[in-house]
């Protein structure tokens, strides 16, 4: 039905008219002893959820909202990593509808002309130093038009529909984004994080760029010295040491 040119990723599909979360579905079936590779796909979201409780406005037939089950023999904290790769992957997808060159933002985003695209959400089911399941839950706002997006978020939100003034196929954007990852996962684990890391960064933010962090507590300016293996953002603050970010959001700003 989904005509995938895939070895192991999407051999099996739970697919959903609707649902709560496909991140919900995700668990329960990985609990279940689902296979690594095996994929979740919502056409429509009632509780689509983001990082830290928020919320993912997922309507019905406008984008992409799947998930990835993956048992990944990695140590959990380089988990991380698996959401860089996965913003390359959709970055490059991205790319190839769109005449707009991607940005990815750490840590999860796909900007559009400095608009939310596209976002990444990964959980983690570890046993000290095993992981027993990682899903990665991506979402794409494809066929949405401006007045389609959601009034709290239109304002730095955009899809494809928008930058390309086109409706797209969803399945064929799905099709291509898991050949896509399936190939990348692949290089991943057989050569290391390096060449990850190295796609990241000419689609993130250049080295020396000035950004603004903000965590829940605080926020400051920095320039941005690129990511560690694990994940975290390397900054230098006004203080000129090097420190890392494990979680909070970043900006830009001209300084
Ligand atoms: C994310 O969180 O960006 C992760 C999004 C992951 C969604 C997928 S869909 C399939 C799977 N199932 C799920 O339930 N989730 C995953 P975060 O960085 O926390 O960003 C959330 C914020 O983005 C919200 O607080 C809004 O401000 C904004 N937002 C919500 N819906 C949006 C949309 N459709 N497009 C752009 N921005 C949105």
């Amino acid at each position: 039905q989904w005509g995938l040119n895939t070895q192991w990723l999407g051999r099996t599909i739970i697919h959903k008219e609707t649902t709560a979360s496909t991140q919900i579905i995700a668990h329960q079936a990985a609990q279940d002893n689902a296979k690594h590779g095996t994929i979740i796909i919502a056409d429509e979201q009632t509780k689509g959820r983001g990082r830290m409780d928020r919320t993912w406005h997922s309507a019905q037939n406008k984008g992409i909202w799947l998930s990835i089950i993956l048992r990944p023999a990695i140590l959990p904290y380089l988990a991380p990593q698996l959401t860089l790769l996965t913003a390359t992957v959709l970055a490059e997808t991205i790319r190839s509808y769109t005449n707009t060159e991607p940005l990815i933002k750490w840590p999860n985003d796909i900007l559009l002309n400095n608009k939310k695209t596209a976002g990444i959400l990964t959980e983690m089911q570890a046993e000290q130093d095993q992981i027993q399941y990682v899903v990665i839950g991506i979402g794409v706002n494809v066929n949405q038009t401006y007045n389609e997006l959601p009034q709290d978020v239109n304002l730095n939100a955009t899809s494809l529909q928008i930058e390309t003034n086109k409706d797209w196929s969803i399945k064929n954007i799905i099709q291509d984004l898991l050949v896509t990852f399936e190939k990348s996962y692949e290089t991943y684990m057989k050569n290391g994080f390096s060449e990850v890391k190295q796609k990241w960064e000419n689609s993130g933010f250049k080295i020396g760029e000035n950004i603004l962090i903000k965590t829940s507590r605080d926020q400051w300016e920095a320039a941005f010295l690129g990511i560690a293996e694990d994940g975290a953002l390397i900054y230098k603050g006004i203080d000129k040491e090097e420190k890392r970010l494990y979680s909070g959001e970043i900006e830009w700003f001209q300084g």
